[in-house]
């Protein structure tokens, strides 16, 4: 399988998030990425796809507020990472503020990702990785590819960021799919965390289905979306589909899930399959608490594989660094069985 990723991502470092009310070391470090390149092998750099295609997801005022955020908040007096901590709840009407943190909370779901000085260069190079797998793929040299994002995507929105991500790299490869004429396009969510940014992005949408798995948001972030009766509205209407799983959730109980949301793909007549693939299922994820083995990854590889549709992988979560590289190749093995 063809593996992109592109160098700039590794700018993206921030130094410590909000965690249970103490500030911690960050976890979506550079290291994760280091890790998976030299697990991986032959990787090859993502070509500049340009804005448009992530224009054609996030709006325009939110990509120039995440390119100029961090100079903003030098120009404020600050230091280090920019962060918020004020936010327009839902209700709130839209303001078009100028202060730096205003900016900030209007752009953000949550106080856990930062902005550093690296960060647009990163996202932006990592959505070039994803559009560089979705090229590969949309060329027919592959059924299918890999994106190594980092940072993430899933949580992030047409209009904000969270949960580690700014720019979502899964829903700029599946409307760039549509865009090419490959709809009904699936995206297959396997990340401990709810995909939130990509629900809320396609939750209106009957040309994109989005399907996830994820721990039980009663218990775990992001706690405001992926509750099982979330099902799409409008003409997506029956296009989102959530599968909430108890926390300790091993093999045994997640393999029968997906075995299931992979039939319901199947029966939706999807032509193209995105895969936001988060390895923090894994049992020894530091931050999350389903039970995976590596072995798992493989069998849940070939599961995904013998729907035997075209697809991206996109790079999502994971922070088990020492075991991401043996995780990643495992799942990326399972599509040539
Ligand atoms: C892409 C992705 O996986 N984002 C995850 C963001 C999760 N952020 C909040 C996690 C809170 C975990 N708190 C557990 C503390 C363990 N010391
Ligand atoms: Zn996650």
């Amino acid at each position: 399988m063809r593996i992109f990723h592109h160098p700039d991502q590794l700018r993206h470092a921030p130094l410590r998030e909000l965690n249970n009310g103490e500030w911690t070391d960050y976890a979506e470090t550079p290291a994760r990425l280091t890790t998976i390149l030299n697990a991986l092998g032959e990787v090859e750099e993502a070509r500049d796809f340009g804005l448009d295609p992530i224009l054609a997801v996030h709006d325009q005022s939110y990509v120039a507020f995440l390119k100029s955020a961090h100079d903003d908040w030098l120009a404020a007096g600050r230091s280090g990472d920019a962060i918020g901590y004020t936010f327009p709840i839902v209700g709130r009407r839209k303001l078009s503020l100028a202060r730096i943190d205003a900016r900030i909370g209007a752009h953000a779901m949550d106080a856990a990702t930062p902005i550093a000085a690296g960060t647009w260069a990163a996202a932006y190079g990592a959505a070039q990785a994803a559009l560089s797998a979705f090229d590969a793929v949309a060329r027919s040299e592959e059924r299918f590819a890999f994106a190594a994002c980092r940072p993430p995507g899933h949580h992030a929105g047409a209009d904000y960021m969270g949960g580690y991500c700014y720019l979502n790299n899964a829903a700029i490869v599946a409307r760039q799919a549509v865009s090419q004429g490959l709809s009904p396009v699936a995206v297959l969510d396997v990340d401990y965390h709810h995909g939130n940014g990509t629900q809320d992005i396609f939750y209106d949408d009957g040309d994109v289905l989005f399907a996830s798995i994820h721990a039980d948001p009663t218990t775990d972030f992001p706690f405001y979306w992926g509750h099982a009766d979330e099902c799409g509205s409008g003409g997506g209407e029956g296009a989102t589909i959530n599968v909430p799983l108890p926390r300790s959730t091993d093999w045994n109980g997640y393999r029968p899930v997906l075995e299931n949301i992979c039939a319901r793909i199947a029966a939706w007549g999807a032509k193209f399959l995105v895969v936001s693939f988060g390895a923090d299922t894994f049992a020894g994820d530091p931050i999350s608490q389903f039970r995976l083995a590596t072995a798992d990854y493989r069998a849940m590889g070939a599961i995904i594989a013998k729907l035997g549709l075209p697809g991206v992988i996109v790079m999502e979560g994971g922070y088990a660094v020492g075991a991401l590289g043996a995780n990643v190749t495992t799942f990326l093995a399972g599509f040539s069985d």
